[in-house]
Order: C-alpha cells, then structure tokens, then sequence
C-alpha cells in the first residue's frame, strides 16, 4: 500500500473531524519520523507538544513494556502498588500537596473546573450554582461540551450547544479587563493558558502572569493554569509559569506528562482545594492506572535528566534568531517561547501557510497551521543542535521557493 491507500481507507471508514497534512507516518524516533515509503521527515509538530521528550523515548518505552507484563488496570476501586509511588513523585516534582490523576487534557481541564467550582461553593461561600469561571479570549482547552461553551472560537462551539453557563471571557494580555471582573464575589476562578497555544503561540508582555495571580489573590480567587500544551519544559521552563514565578492555585498537567506515549493528565493543587472533592464525588474508569503511572515517572525522569527545559530555551532562542533572519515577505512575524514558536504567514500570489506547510513536507519537515496563517513549530525538546539547524536549512529553502 501506498501513502494515498490508507489516506483513501481512513477517509472511507474514519469520522471526518480532521483535515490532516497528506503523509502517512509508520515510525518515529527523537525528533524525526518516517512515512510509509519510508521518507524521513523533522516533526515540528511534536503531536501538538506531546512528544516533548522525542518519539518513542527508550526509558519511556521500557516503562511501558516492563510494567504492561505486569498489571496495566485496577481501576481505583481498588488500590495498586504504583500509583501511589506516581502520586508522591509528581507532587514531589511540582511542589504540590496532591494530584489527581485523569487521562486527556480536556478531562484535566474539566476536573479543574469542577475543583474550581465545589471550593467556590465550600470554602469562597458563593451561593449554590452562582460561581463564575473568568475566561480569556481565543482560549483552547479542549473540545467537550463545557469546554467549548468557554470558547471564543466559531470552530470550536458553533453547533453544539446549549452551553454550560457560568463563565466570563476577558481579552488576553489585559489586566484592566480581568481586574473589573475580579470585582463579582461570584468568581471562584481564572482559568488561563500562560502562553496561548492554538490561538498561534501568543505569548503575553512579561509580567502579565504575575500580575493576575496577584489580582486573583487579592479577590480570594483560584488562578488556573493550563500547561497542557505549555508544561513539561515546552517553553524553556519546567512549567511556563516558571518564567514568572507564579505558582498556579490549581494546575492542569498533560500531553508530554506520559511523553506521547499514551493519554495521561493530571491536575494538582493543595489540600485545601484538592481534598473539597470527597470518595465518589469525581473519577474515570482509566485515571491514575498503573501504566499510566510508570509510564509518566519515566517521562518526567527524562526532562529531568536530559535537561530538557533548559535545551528548549536555548535552542528556543536560537530558532527565532535564525528565522528573524529569513529575508521573505511572506514571514510577517516570529514569535514564541523555549520550542513553542510560531511564524505568521502573509498569503502571497494565493499561497497561504497550507502550501507552505505543503511545500516544508516535500523538504522533509512536517508542521501544520492553526488558523489558516499561523504556523506552529514545536519540534520534540530532544532535537540537537546540529539537526535543529539542518530544520531551519529546510525552512529557508522552503520559504525561498516562493520568492
Ligand atoms: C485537537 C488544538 C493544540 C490544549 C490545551 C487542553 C487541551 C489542549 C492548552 C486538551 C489540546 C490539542 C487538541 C487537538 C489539537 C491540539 C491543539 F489545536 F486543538 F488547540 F495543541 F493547540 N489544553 N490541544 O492545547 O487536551 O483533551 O486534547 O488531551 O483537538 O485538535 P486533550
């Protein structure tokens, strides 16, 4: 079979919910993959930051195997001999009383929520059902139905509603806007992505963060972070909050915590947010399961060990100095932290950041735009420097042929 077969089948049999690049991938490995026929390619996708840590990392892997011979499912009916070596290592690791371990992203985020809400309604005193989540403009944190009814974005909410209620969205980057509604009693939360993935790597002036938490200490209000795509040493910190200090009341984990390996999140936060859910009050059939423990203890072992925020950083600025340096008009702007950047596309002669991305494809680098102009480039966090600038070679050369 060839690359078009199985994009023929998938198209025949799968749901239609993506419209991905036209390449087949059969392997990966560190930074690169390879297709069907055996082409290899840079990902500088990273599978949207999971696979910070490079493609079927050998430690991670090895923890996989060693613990799937051995007892991958208990469910939290009853306890296990792993989870709660999992449960003290993370905590341990990010500075936190306790975790509670799910599978997606989009269950973290919703699990926050549900904390954010029951400690507005047990601790804050806010009247049953009065809470209000503060929100920012071009948020993503997932695709269920709560979490869309946060959304600003048409793709993401239009048709599926009636929306859940209780959630305010204020601009990103504006501290007046979310200070005014800080001012309702009602607000037990403000949930925010340091750094906006999906809404192009938009990254807020310095001291934006900071300035938040502190609004939010002041008005007895939870500070949210969701580092799902941000954490795990993405931006050139451990966390992306790091860059400023600021110790989120609750956080949201996921994505590179199991290294892409398989789905693991997590959310942490203190006992006095995290112990006002009580047995039986939340769960998930998966959440916190053996391999998923082993398997994230690796993975936070290597980021630890192979230095990885500090390789993002450095790498990181060496990235966006290179292509500042790309003399095309069709690079209107490069922006980003550690090995989360993104170059915003100015169409040109008709070609826009598809064909671009179509074009990188062809050179041997795969990435993929997020809103038509913006092309996300976030390759694994394990790319050295020699192939990190043999990337950027296939970058110039692309944006060249469309001089
Ligand atoms: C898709 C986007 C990125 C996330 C943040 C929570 C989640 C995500 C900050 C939910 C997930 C993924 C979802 C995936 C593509 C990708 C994505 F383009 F959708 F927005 F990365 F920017 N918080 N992001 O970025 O985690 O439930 O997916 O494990 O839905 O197309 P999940």
């Amino acid at each position: 079979m060839h690359s078009q077969d199985y994009i023929n089948r998938e198209d025949k049999f799968g749901a239609h919910n993506y419209h991905p690049l036209p390449v087949v991938l059969e392997r990966g490995e560190g930074a690169f993959v390879w297709d069907v026929e055996g082409k290899r390619y840079f990902d500088f996708l990273s599978a949207y930051s999971a696979v910070n840590q490079g493609h079927c990392h050998p430690k991670i892997i090895e923890a996989l195997t060693e613990q799937a011979k051995k007892l991958t499912l208990t469910s939290r009916a009853f306890y296990n001999n792993v989870l709660g070596e999992f449960e003290e290592y993370i905590t341990k690791y990010f500075g936190y009383d306790k975790v509670l371990p799910m599978n997606s992203g989009a269950e973290a985020d919703e699990t926050a929520l549900k904390l954010c809400r029951r400690w507005g309604y047990d601790v804050k005193k806010i009247p049953e059902n009065k809470a209000k989540i503060i929100v920012c403009e071009n948020n993503f944190h997932g695709r269920t139905i709560t979490i869309i009814s946060m959304s600003t974005d048409p793709d993401s909410y239009k048709g599926f509603g009636p929306y859940t209620p209780g959630f305010v969205v204020v601009p990103y980057n504006d501290i007046d806007a979310l200070e005014k509604e800080l001012q309702d009693p009602n607000v037990a939360g403000f949930l925010v992505e340091p750094i906006q993935g999906e809404a192009g790597v938009y990254v807020p002036e310095d001291g934006y963060l900071k300035k938040a938490y502190e609004l939010c200490k002041k008005h007895n209000v939870l500070f949210i972070a969701d580092e799902v795509q941000t954490g795990i040493a993405r931006t050139g910190k451990l966390l992306a909050v790091d860059h400023e200090n600021v110790r989120p009341d609750i956080l949201i984990l996921g994505k590179a915590l199991s290294g892409g390996v398989l789905p693991v999140s997590a959310v942490l936060a203190d006992d006095d947010i995290m112990l006002v859910i009580k047995p039986g009050e939340h769960g998930s059939t998966f959440g916190g399961n053996p391999l998923s423990a082993k398997v994230a203890i690796a993975a936070l072992e290597v980021v630890k060990n192979e230095n990885l925020a500090e390789k993002a950083d450095k790498l990181g600025n060496l990235f966006r100095d290179e292509l500042k340096k790309i003399n095309s008009d069709m690079i209107k702007l490069v922006r980003g932290k550690g090995l989360l950047n993104a170059v915003i596309i100015e169409p040109k002669n008709g070609k826009t950041a598809w064909d671009v991305c179509l074009a990188l494809k062809e050179n041997g680098l795969i990435a993929k735009p997020t809103h038509e102009h913006i092309i996300r480039f976030a390759p694994p966090l394990v790319i050295s420097e020699q192939d990190l600038k043999q990337a950027i070679e296939i970058i110039k050369k692309t944006m060249k042929e469309f001089e």
